[in-house]
């Protein structure tokens, strides 16, 4: 498959300002009339023929300006139509089969209804169109089809006209956005609404719907509220107001993604809409309302304002995922999200940045766009927003945001565009920072601290590591927020903001009479690793004084990871490991019995660092060597801390059960309390663990509790897995949890367990959700997946092969599991390019599993 370039765009060389589409809906016949009146662009070169892009269209007919065409040929799957004037209206008729598109793109059936998923390239497979993001057009869509069958009949817009004729029904709808082709949606199905309204801030009525199926109506009330939130919440912090009469969102439960941010009609993957305490976690509740918000913020960061090209994708969803990040921050506790929120890019983006896979934020060259819908463009993107609002002022940021949305309203932008609205907006010299777009890599920072007589001089080096096609790398601006405390009285005298922009920098800090404690990148002003190399203590000190809730986090994070990075290494000796293991358990209880802090803070402080984190900090990783010293420790913490843990365990249990902080915030360090004391004792937290089950009432501690069981080797475990298997039957998101608990557990025969699994009468290859829950859960299990005889790569590589030609984007997604390779042991290592190898050697793959694969293998 050919490499596509950015420095290749080229503007399209017709305009497409009206299209209207007719649909004759059928499961397994639909067929597709599109009328296009098309003009050429004069902002580009002329050309004789209109590139219609298709995937696996039947073409029926093509007249243009009324008559029937021969005027044209086919370029593999696409259609070239010769135009010899300057505008002519275009009529193509194709036919598609719904039910036997099990790639979810383009029109497909999911549980007997129709829907679309046109992102990035899913319209080429409903009807022949440029479809690519620039070409912009206002959509008229007439769809009929049985009304037994599909009683409810959706699309962009509003709905104009709707009648019956015998046992069909048809409706037209008007979208007056124009749009591109990738935000087109249509759904037809048997479904039911939660419905509701919204006033907007200039007093429009707004009608709000969540439709579902039957019998899922009960499961809404979260998503409404979140929705009307998000509306409100976007109008309050970014002065973005609703523009359509109507908001319509749609949960299907065959979905590749999240959910998409169509115009007026956002379809989602039931897994982010669902929710009551009985069947969904604290963890489900917040996704939700997370997702809602940010492709309802998506309206204007991607709808009004659209990307140029594909290369732009960061331009809306860097900047919508810090939208939804700020919104969920206020909606619930700021520091947690934020906490959470870097946990995600260093468990996911941090990996992605430093493997084979490493793109900048706006990638120069693609084969499948498919791939790079990735942690890297999503959330390194939102943090490089971050730290231009940072640098700013939230005020400042404000202008700047303003005047993007005034100016290129209505336009496909690029992430220029974006950046020179936020100098001009909010007065920013952004010229070295632009660098941040362009330049792959996790830069490190390295801060050392010098005391002498009254002045604390901090020296910071950066450096940006080389990626593949990317030796050498430029200095780059790093913001990065710092405070010095003083020991004795544990006070700083104010939080202040370095920018970093040379390759090393020198800042001095006077009236310190004694050696100050550093605390650098508070609040994580900026995605980097820093390399601090403190004496313990000064971590300990951190862990329990900072007043910056992220940098205590960071602080008991180092402890921790310092620790386990030198055992692994064997670099510490028997005394040093024990005072190292003292010093955590010391800052630990003291997190356990700090009475300031609120359970949902406490619970942060209290986990452990992930196994991919730690990998992250070595240059070759030995996976078992990491999982055992991770364990041992979690042990050792809990034999130290047994009584604490167990108090705190009490005290918890006691709070009963709402949708409140405090109840959430127990919840959260119960569970924990228990995974913590299943490493030390695991015969009582089975115990503890099946009490714990049969008590709940609700999903979280049950699902808490069951996956505390789900990794002991004990009596309780059997029993419980076949309860909740049998409460839950025929609830589809809660069966995933029941596959991915047992995929992720600790025990010592998981991988045996996620083969059984496979051959589960539930499991289902076509849809994502189930493949998911049993597969990344597994990949993610580093004592089942890096299995020393090279099983887990073998099984993960049988998956792909076999889920390829079904469902290539979803296949895809599972090989950078695999590409890790260069960071492993090299036994691992020699194991995971065979499972890579075998996959390349595959006659015939998709191209997104082959871009994929082949540059893993590098
Ligand atoms: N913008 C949406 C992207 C998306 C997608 C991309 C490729 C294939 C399937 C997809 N489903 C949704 C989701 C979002 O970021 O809001
Ligand atoms: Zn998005």
């Amino acid at each position: 498959p050919p490499e596509i370039r950015r420095e290749d765009y080229k503007p399209f060389p017709w305009l497409v300002p009206t299209i209207r589409l007719t649909f004759d809906l059928a499961l397994d016949k639909t067929r597709v009339t599109a009328r296009l009146e098309i003009e050429r662009n004069p902002a580009a070169e002329a050309e004789r023929t209109i590139r219609l892009n298709g995937d696996g269209l039947q073409l029926e007919s093509l007249s243009c300006d009324g008559d029937e065409s021969t005027d044209y040929r086919m370029d593999g799957e696409d259609l070239l139509v010769t135009l010899p004037g300057e505008r002519h209206s275009l009529e193509i008729v194709t036919v598609i089969d719904p039910s036997a598109n099990s790639q979810l793109m383009g029109l497909y059936a999911s549980g007997g209804m129709l829907c679309t998923q046109c992102e990035a390239e899913g319209f080429r497979r409903i009807t022949f169109f440029p479809d690519r993001p620039d070409v912009l057009s206002t959509y008229t869509v007439r769809m009929s089809g049985p009304k037994a069958l599909f009683p409810v009949l959706l699309c962009n817009g509003n709905r104009t006209d709707q009648g019956e004729e015998g046992a069909t029904h048809w409706a037209e709808w008007h979208d007056p956005w124009p749009k591109p082709s990738y935000l087109f949606a249509l759904v037809a199905g048997d479904l039911v609404a939660r419905s509701d309204s919204f006033t907007t801030m200039n007093g429009r009525e707004v009608e709000l719907n969540v439709y579902v199926r039957d019998g899922d109506l009960d499961r809404t009330e979260h998503a409404m509220k979140s929705l009307k939130r998000s509306m409100r919440w976007d109008e309050e912090v970014f002065g973005r107001e609703y523009d359509l009469d109507l908001f319509n969102i749609v949960a299907v439960s065959d979905f590749n993604m999240g959910a998409m941010e169509n115009k007026g009609l956002n379809i989602f993957n039931t897994k982010y809409v669902l929710a009551d305490p009985e069947t969904a976690t604290d963890g489900d509740y917040d996704g939700i309302e997370g997702v809602i918000g940010h492709e309802y913020f998506h309206n204007w960061s991607g709808n009004r304002i659209t990307c140029r090209d594909w290369f732009q994708l960061s331009l809306k969803e860097g900047f919508t995922v810090l939208r939804d990040q700020l919104f969920s921050a206020q909606m619930g506790s700021a520091p947690v999200k934020r906490i959470e929120d870097v946990r995600v890019l260093r468990g996911v983006q941090f990996p992605e940045d430093s493997g084979p896979l490493a793109h900048p934020i706006r990638p120069d060259s693609y084969r499948e766009i498919s791939n790079f819908y990735t942690a890297t463009v999503y959330n390194k993107g939102a943090e490089v927003i971050r730290m231009m609002r940072t640098m700013a002022g939230e005020e400042a940021f404000r202008r700047g945001t303003d005047l993007y949305f005034e100016r290129h309203d209505g336009e496909a932008a690029t992430c220029e565009d974006f950046v020179r609205a936020m100098e001009d907006g909010a007065d920013l010299d952004l010229a070295q920072f632009r660098l941040w777009y362009s330049q792959a890599g996790t830069p490190k920072v390295a801060a050392r601290l010098i005391h002498e007589g009254q002045t604390a001089t901090l020296t910071l080096t950066q450096t940006v590591p080389a990626t593949p096609g990317q030796p050498d790398k430029q200095p780059m601006p790093i913001p990065l927020s710092l405070a010095l405390f003083d020991r004795e009285s544990g006070n700083h005298a104010g939080e202040e903001l370095v920018v970093l922009d040379s390759e090393t920098a020198q800042f001095s800090f006077d009236g310190f009479a004694t050696r100050p404690v550093l605390s650098i990148n508070r609040g994580f002003s900026a995605p980097v690793s820093i390399d601090r190399d403190v004496p313990r203590d000064e971590l300990v000190f951190l862990a329990a004084r900072d007043d910056d809730p992220f940098a205590r986090y960071e602080a008991m994070q180092e402890l921790m990871t310092g620790y386990l990075v030198g055992s692994v290494s064997g670099e510490l000796d028997d005394a040093e490991r024990d005072a190292a293991r003292g010093d955590i358990a010391q800052a630990m209880r003291a997190v356990i019995e700090d009475s300031a802090l609120d359970d949902l803070m406490r619970g942060e402080l209290m986990v452990m660092p992930s196994q991919a984190y730690i990998a992250e900090q070595m240059l070759i990783a030995d996976p078992g060597s990491i999982h055992a010293a991770r364990e041992a420790l979690k042990a050792d913490v809990a034999t130290r801390l047994a009584d604490p843990l167990h108090a705190l365990y009490e005290r918890a249990a006691q709070v009963p059960f709402a949708l409140d902080a405090e109840a959430k915030g127990a919840r959260k360090v119960k569970t924990l309390a228990l995974s913590y004391a299943a490493a030390g004792d695991p015969a009582t937290a089975s115990g503890l663990a099946a009490q714990q089950y049969d008590r709940a009432d609700n999903m979280t501690d049950r699902q808490g509790a069951l996956m505390v069981l789900a990794g002991l080797d004990s009596a309780e475990r059997t029993g419980r897995l076949l309860d909740f298997y049998n409460r839950y039957q025929g609830n589809a998101l809660v069966i995933d949890k029941w596959f991915a608990l047992q995929a992720s557990s600790l025990h010592p025969h998981a991988i045996e367990h996620v083969k059984a699994l496979r051959e589960h009468e539930d499991f289902a290859l076509r849809n994502p959700n189930r493949v998911r829950s049993l597969y990344m859960a597994f990949a993610s299990n580093p004592g089942a997946f890096h299995s020393a005889d090279g099983e887990g790569y073998r099984m993960l590589a049988d998956l792909i092969l076999e889920l390829d030609p079904i469902n290539a984007q979803t296949a895809a997604r599972f090989v950078p599991a695999l590409g890790r390779w260069r960071r492993i042991e090299e036994g691992r290592a020699q194991l995971m390019r065979e499972a890579l190898q075998r996959i390349a050697e595959a006659p015939k793959l998709s191209r997104d599993t082959y871009e994929q694969v082949t540059r893993s293998l590098g």
